[in-house]
């Protein structure tokens, strides 16, 4: 097991993986800019060192301070978090060039996934649903019409190097088609240096059903369940539940043992996220996302089990604490993303916090790095907080997200708060019946944003 391990991130989940390190007696050190000398990321670890300047490309995403902070502390491995340099391929490289160890998959399983064109032919050969669309890339106009002319109107046009909802385009007609690709194109070319696109079905009122995968990296894959996270505005998550609450146990027995089996097969190693499209009861893979995710707390109160320690864990070349017939849903968990931002447009909203109170009690966890008088930095995400609850099913769950909503106390700036107190007083949300499209739609109709 590792004496040491660097946390190439900040915020809530660089806290996260602190508590991990330290319930294992292992030591930790945080990297920070200098807008983040007071972070209570720095203040929790054992040790820190200053990385860079405020921007996150001068210093949560430069690989040459990251290794050097290895170098200069002793760190045996790197934990990445989420986001910045998580899912890079080329630094998960660097850092087995310099005989350290990245907590995660493989550099070429990330690359794999990241390439979504790859992505979901290696999906598809590993038995896994896709969405029926075009067989890998579309290099012109005339190939994207008869793709489309084969598949059947609406049709989506998705960037391989994109993911997450950038650079795509819907056709409803064949008189979109042409507009559709082009603008595709161009726009994937700007954004990420690559023009390739692809082609899918459109399916107009899924669910985002997402399976959470473990791989021990010699061949043995487990599955922990879906999560439901069709709650999105400008795909950015705002509402997580695990269970997913329209999916059977027999659906989830099904989509489970084959995510599973497929991350075996890849001999995959470490936590992955396997996001679906679910309509009329079939599952659509569009996705695999090689990290830890922001909502991964749903899926341990459920499971009562620590997805840091087993990442942390199988990257040590240790096995996975539990087997798949040890694990057991156990009720019902929801999350709400806490963002510094201010209704009705959800501007960023960073700026001193003179009062700060985490909600408790039974079934609660508040997931945050805020403390009183901390003054958010403008230069980064918005997420101050996650707050989890865990009932013994969903309506507990509800009724014990609102309660806790009360009790937290974040003074000082505007947050998301105030949207979760609203969307709780909905029969859809009460009921678990919302799509993709369902808080968009909300925000239009509430807010006028
Ligand atoms: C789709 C789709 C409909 N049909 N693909 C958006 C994020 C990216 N991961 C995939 N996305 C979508 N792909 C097909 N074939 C609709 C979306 C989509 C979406 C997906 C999940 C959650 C929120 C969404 C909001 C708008 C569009």
């Amino acid at each position: 097991m590792f004496d040491k391990i660097l946390i190439a991130n900040r915020g809530e989940i660089a806290l996260r993986v602190i508590r991990a390190c330290r319930e294992m007696g292992i030591k930790s050190v945080a990297v920070h800019s200098t807008a983040d000398a007071d972070a209570m990321h720095v203040r929790m670890a054992d040790e820190s060192v200053c990385i860079g300047p405020p921007s996150g490309a001068q210093s949560y995403l430069s690989i040459p301070a990251i290794i050097s902070a290895c170098e200069i502390t002793g760190a045996q491995a790197v934990h990445p978090g989420y986001g910045f340099l998580s899912e890079n391929a080329n630094f998960v490289q660097i850092i087995e060039d310099h005989g350290l160890t990245f907590i995660g998959p493989s550099a070429q399983d990330i690359r794999t996934m990241g390439d979504k064109i790859t992505a979901k032919d290696t999906a598809q050969k590993l038995g896994i649903p896709v969405v029926p669309g075009s067989e890998g890339g579309v290099p012109d106009v005339e190939s994207a019409r008869k793709a489309a002319a084969d598949m059947g109107y609406p049709v989506i046009i998705k960037a391989t190097a994109g993911g997450g909802g950038r650079g795509m385009k819907v056709a409803t007609s064949a008189a979109d088609i042409d507009v559709a690709f082009s603008t595709a194109r161009s726009e994937a070319k700007a954004a990420f240096g690559n023009d390739e696109v692809y082609m899918e079905k459109y399916l107009q009122k899924p669910r985002h059903i997402e399976v959470q995968v473990f791989g021990d990296g010699k061949g043995n894959g487990v599955h922990l369940a879906e999560r439901d996270c069709s709650l999105q505005r400008r795909h950015q998550k705002v509402f997580e539940e695990a269970p997913g609450p329209c999916i059977t146990p027999e659906e989830r027995a099904r989509i489970g043992k084959i995510c599973a089996d497929a991350v075996g097969a890849m001999s995959y190693s470490g936590a992955g996220t396997v996001e679906f499209l679910y309509e009329d009861g079939e599952f659509y893979f569009i996705e695999m996302n090689t990290r830890l995710q922001v909502e991964h707390p749903v899926t341990e109160a459920i499971f009562g089990v620590d997805l840091v320690r087993e990442q942390i864990r199988v990257a040590a070349g240790l096995p996975l604490s539990f087997t798949q017939d040890d694990l057991q849903i156990n009720g019902h968990s929801i999350e709400v993303r806490i963002n510094a931002e201010k209704l009705p447009n959800f501007a960023p909203c960073p700026g001193k916090i003179t009062a700060y109170h985490a909600p408790g009690g039974l079934g609660v966890r508040m997931d945050s790095a805020l403390y009183d008088g901390y003054s958010i930095p403008p230069y980064y995400d918005s997420l101050i907080g996650k707050l989890i609850v865990h009932g013994r099913d969903r309506p507990e769950a509800l009724a014990r997200l609102s309660r806790a909503l009360g009790e937290l106390i974040v003074d000082g700036i505007d947050t998301t708060v105030p949207l979760f107190h609203a969307l709780l007083a909905e029969p859809d949300v009460q009921s678990g019946d919302y799509g993709i499209h369902w808080l968009e739609r909300w925000l239009e109709e509430n807010l006028g944003g």
